[in-house]
């Protein structure tokens, strides 16, 4: 005979009380609550196949509550997956286990997103589906037809974040969203009611979205709902009532649930209580014996799907696309004909001319900007909206959203075959900071395209002027950061932004800049991160370090330096991260291992000095801006700040004199 459903969603809070109480940490309550939901969707309804986690048409699904990290281990064991073993579940949380604290998805297949910040798997499952309707409409139902499903908490629905994604997909009418809440009215604090008394459904409503809801406890009832969300063409809300740690009979529906271990007796208590065998992570014959069915159940699917892929003629192409490698063979033609016809351009001009050339190459890209495009000079001619309309198009005006713009970018790029790039003012990227920290904790290859890079936005002033802001960029682990002085140098960093593995900014300035780079390299420059673009005409005594707009400056002010007979090597840095990958010898040729007394090492850039020390040494000279900015014209702003030519020439000359520099 069959086990009951519940007797299926038993087996998965019996692993998540033992695997808590075993690291004595983590969260019991979320798995314990959801388990029958999350039954119902695993066996009834989600499309996957165990034996191959990486079936492109596979349904995705996104554990929001990443706190609740237990619910897709105990899932991902009981379908069969190869990994969580049940050894990794008895080792939850430990160094090296592949069953970390929150889900990690470059941890485990069938993990599709890293989870744990609230709110941001809702936002990164809205990409998932435009990027879904995206392929769907260019390769058809044959080969792209699938779903993304979400389980979020009470916490995910009250983030910031989670009131823009919702926004965003319901404009884009992605009626393949579908997220069950675990309403359970509780959060680490208590009760709901001391944080939120928002109707959260009709705000779905509100935002036009499809919403019912269901007894959270009972299969049958979480899949009627899942039946109603699926027949509806608007992304889906399910309200699914539930009691967090249920089952567990003195502690389930409060706090003491959420995020500790229930303790012996409490455990002992509520195996009594689900009718539970007593010998710690042990699932009964035929209730594995079911779930395993559950996990094979989309073999079938998947197996018809191959075939289709076999006999359609666009095989190749479809591969290579979710592939997501891209060839550079855009750049050199690019540069030939930009080198043909060099002007003064701002660098985020200079992105729209290399994107021009880019998107025509490489038809994975999906652009958008968070209603700045005609700023970011994110959009160009050859892409057409991406709407309800025409999921086909490939630029996204996610509005003013920058959080769920980068969200959704995480959630597009995870979901592979697009490349998703998108434009804010570089001070703007704090908005989107916590998914920009999960791009890079992922390894997700998204592209921010960062305009406005410094005070030389101008009149626009502090609120708008980035000043802190590429520092501390520099500082995350994972993350490019580009400040390219020309268009030569953009071209090069959108090359290797497009190569990467990981994600990349690019800060990119409003002002025009001149032509530095005027003859061809043969290679691309800024794949070294820095590189000496002028060498000293007489005995080097200076070293200048600079980026993006500062590096003409920087040009300028050396050839003051020169005629007064000091040496000045001008090293252009786009990249700081890629040079601090170069092996020791390139680096020491390009900043040699000498003392600030033999050669001084100055650097420039129109933000904070913080951090630059790195590469003047405690030494040497930083100029830049350790305040916050000033409203007035560019060029009064740089003046304003010694950020001429002049001023340079005259601090550099200046600072060697009191230190006795010859
Ligand atoms: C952005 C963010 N803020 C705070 C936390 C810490 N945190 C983890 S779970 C949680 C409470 C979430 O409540 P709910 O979603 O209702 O989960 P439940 O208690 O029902 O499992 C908090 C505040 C977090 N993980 N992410
Ligand atoms: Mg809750």
């Amino acid at each position: 005979m069959q086990p009951t459903d519940r007797r299926l969603a038993n087996a998965i809070r019996a692993l998540a009380m033992d695997a808590v109480e075993t690291a004595n940490s983590g969260h019991p309550g979320m798995p314990m609550g959801m388990a029958d939901a999350a039954t119902a969707l695993f066996t009834r309804h989600l499309k996957f196949d165990a034996a191959d986690p990486r079936w492109p048409d596979r349904d995705r699904f996104v554990l929001s509550a990443g706190h609740g990290s237990m619910l897709i281990y105990a899932l991902l064991y009981l379908t069969g997956y190869e990994r969580p073993t049940l050894d990794d579940i008895k080792r939850f949380r430990q160094l090296g286990s592949p069953t970390a604290g929150h889900p990690e998805n470059f941890e485990l297949p069938g993990v599709e997103v890293t989870t744990g910040p609230l709110g941001q798997g809702v936002g990164m499952a809205v990409g998932m589906a435009i990027a879904e309707r995206h392929l769907n409409a260019v390769y058809g139902d044959e080969l792209v037809d699938h779903r993304t499903f979400v389980i979020a908490g009470d916490g995910d629905l009250m983030e910031g974040v989670n009131h823009e994604a919702v926004g965003l997909a319901g404009n884009l009418k992605l009626g393949r969203l579908i997220v069950m809440w675990d309403d359970n009215s509780i959060t680490i604090d208590g009760s709901t009611d001391l944080s939120r008394n928002e109707d959260v459904v009709a705000r779905h409503k509100a935002a036009q979205w499809h919403t019912c809801e269901c007894d959270g406890l009972d299969s049958d009832d979480v899949s009627r709902a899942i039946e109603e969300a699926l027949a509806d063409p608007r992304p889906s809300l399910i309200r699914c009532k539930t009691i967090i740690g249920y089952g567990a009979p003195n502690k389930q529906g409060t706090a003491a649930t959420h995020g500790a271990a229930l303790g012996k007796a409490e455990v002992e208590a509520a195996r009594a209580e689900l009718g539970l065998d007593p010998t710690e992570f042990s699932v009964p014959d035929d209730v594995l014996t079911a779930w395993r069915a559950g996990g094979k159940r989309g073999a079938v699917d998947h197996a018809l799907w191959k075939d289709r892929l076999e006999n359609s003629g666009r095989k190749d192409e479809f591969l290579a696309q979710l592939n997501g490698k891209v060839s550079d063979a855009w750049l050199k033609p690019y540069l030939d004909k930009l080198l043909a016809d060099l002007k003064p351009v701002a660098t985020r001009k200079a992105s729209e001319m290399a994107l021009e050339a880019i998107n025509v190459a490489i038809p994975a890209t999906i652009g958008g900007s968070a209603d700045l495009t005609g700023s970011n000079n994110t959009k160009t001619k050859n892409i057409e909206p991406l709407t309800a309309e025409n999921y086909a198009g490939r630029y996204l005006y996610y509005g003013i959203r920058e959080f769920g713009m980068a969200a959704a970018m995480n959630g597009m790029a995870l979901h592979g075959g697009v490349i998703p790039y998108g434009g804010t003012f570089l001070v703007f990227a704090d908005y989107a900071r916590p998914a920009i920290r999960l791009s890079a904790l992922q390894r997700a290859r998204v592209i921010f395209v960062m305009t406005h890079d410094s005070i030389g936005l101008g009149e626009d002033g502090p609120t708008h002027q980035p000043i802190e802001h590429l520092q501390s960029l520099r500082a995350m682990p994972q993350l490019q950061v580009y400040r390219p002085a020309d268009a030569v140098e953009t071209a090069e960093c959108w090359a290797l932004a497009l190569q990467s593995d990981e994600p990349s900014v690019l800060a990119l300035t409003r002002q025009n800049l001149s032509p530095l780079r005027t003859d061809a390299a043969g290679e691309n420059l800024c794949a070294r991160g820095a590189y000496r673009l002028k060498a000293a005409d007489n005995a080097r005594k200076v070293i200048v370090i600079a980026t993006g707009s500062e590096v003409e400056v920087a040009l300028a002010a050396a050839q003051r330096l020169e005629a007064e007979g000091i040496g000045a090597d001008v090293v252009s840095m786009p990249c700081t991260e890629r040079f601090d990958a170069q092996p020791a010898d390139y680096r020491e040729g390009i900043l040699p291992d000498v003392s600030n007394r033999e050669v001084l090492r100055v650097s420039i850039e129109a933000g904070t000095t913080f951090g630059w020390e790195r590469y003047t040494g405690l030494h040497g000279l930083r100029i830049g801006i350790d305040r916050f900015g000033v409203s007035a014209p560019a060029p009064d702003a740089y003046d304003y700040f010694g950020l001429t030519p002049d001023k340079i020439a005259l601090r550099i000359t200046d600072f060697m004199k009191t230190r006795g520099i010859q």
